[in-house]
């Protein structure tokens, strides 16, 4: 063969090349509209019963040189890459997601502008149990300079014989708290149907790790004008995260904070393990405030202060964490809450790690 010969083969190769490179893009352009179709019907992105009656179609038509298994092999990437393709397609159009809205999104608590660079605070006892206890605290937190405060009314406890919370009158006390010392108010909601009811007492609702794939109790903290704290499911992936908040916001609120509260591993020294890169990641992928529960992460009181520096260092627009006057005597998590001279302490080694608004 003459090195002319050798040089048209080649030149047909390179154009053969061009005309694959454009069928692929082409076919692409095809899934993607099919993506779009499926989407609009509610309909999975993957259908293993049309992938095997494609390949089969294919090999019954393949009459080499290549062998059955290569042309499968390179089909199946190819329908890989469109799958991906449709899957990019839907994360560009969730509403949380930072290519949908570059910007960060700002939450307005009373004032306190999560997400705009600087880091806070929200403390409070995990369980509201008294007028005396909460106010306790909120007066500690207010001395240190927080604003926020946090209090559970409702309790989903993993024992139906726990201590399940004080309910409306919890919310009642939190809402007098907040008015007397001139904090915004945090407070789990469990039920749908309590989220009119809570809206008049509280400044933020919190949807906890339990309820995190609650579809309908998302969808009704979506419909209301309050912002909301979504804490990470236990066993929830980031993607399943980012979707909760998407139910949120779908529904028209888009004052979401979401929370990293650690996941369960098969790691049995802390409580949950805290999933620090999470921080980061959530604030690539979506544009809203990321706050790190650093009692709930560890269950143990000598984690919080290292944990909360890792939260600060990595990014989290804030910490939150449990105090309680009297923990050992506290009707839940009594082993991780803070008594208020550990809280300060533990507030006064951080604040000087503390990222202000420039
Ligand atoms: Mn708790």
């Amino acid at each position: 063969m003459s090195n002319t010969e050798l040089d048209l083969l080649r030149q047909q190769a390179n154009e053969l090349n061009l005309q694959i490179l454009k069928l692929i893009n082409e076919r692409g352009r095809i899934v993607q509209e099919i993506g779009k179709a499926k989407e609009a019907q509610g309909i999975n992105r993957y259908d293993p019963v049309r992938e095997r009656a494609m390949l089969n179609e294919i090999i019954e038509n393949n009459d080499g040189p290549f062998e059955n298994s290569t042309i499968q092999h390179i089909f199946k990437e190819i329908f890989k890459a469109g799958l991906e393709l449709q899957e990019d397609d839907h994360s560009k159009a969730l509403l949380v997601s930072r290519k949908k809205k570059p910007e960060n999104t700002i939450v307005d608590l009373k004032g306190e502008k999560i997400g705009d660079g600087e880091q806070r605070f929200i403390v409070g006892p995990c369980a509201v149990e008294s007028y005396e206890q909460v106010a306790e605290v909120a007066a500690a937190a207010k001395k240190q300079g927080l604003k926020l405060l946090r209090g559970g009314a409702f309790k989903p406890r993993t024992s139906p014989y726990d201590f399940q919370g004080l309910g409306v009158e919890g919310l009642q006390i939190l809402k007098r708290v907040a008015d007397e010392y001139d904090l915004a108010v945090i407070s789990e909601i469990v039920n749908p149907q309590h989220i009119e009811e809570a809206i008049d007492y509280i400044d933020v609702i919190q949807i906890g790790a339990r309820n995190m794939q609650n579809f309908e109790l998302l969808k009704a903290a979506g419909s209301v004008k309050k912002p909301v704290l979504l804490k990470r499911g236990l066993a929830a992936t980031l993607k399943e995260f980012i979707n909760a908040a998407e139910y949120i916001m779908s529904q028209g609120n888009d004052q979401i904070i979401l929370c990293e509260r650690g996941i369960r591993t098969y790691e049995t020294a802390t409580r949950n393990t805290l999933d620090i890169s999470a921080v980061p990641i959530l604030k690539q992928e979506t544009h809203l405030p990321v706050f790190v529960d650093v009692t709930h992460s560890t269950g143990r009181r000598d984690l919080l202060l290292p944990t909360a520096k890792a939260a600060l260092a990595i990014g989290a627009d804030g910490v939150m964490a449990e105090v309680h006057p009297d923990p050992s005597v506290a009707l839940s998590d009594s082993a991780q809450q803070m008594d208020i001279p550990t809280f300060e302490k533990w507030l006064n080694e951080l604040k000087p790690l503390v990222q202000v608004k420039a």
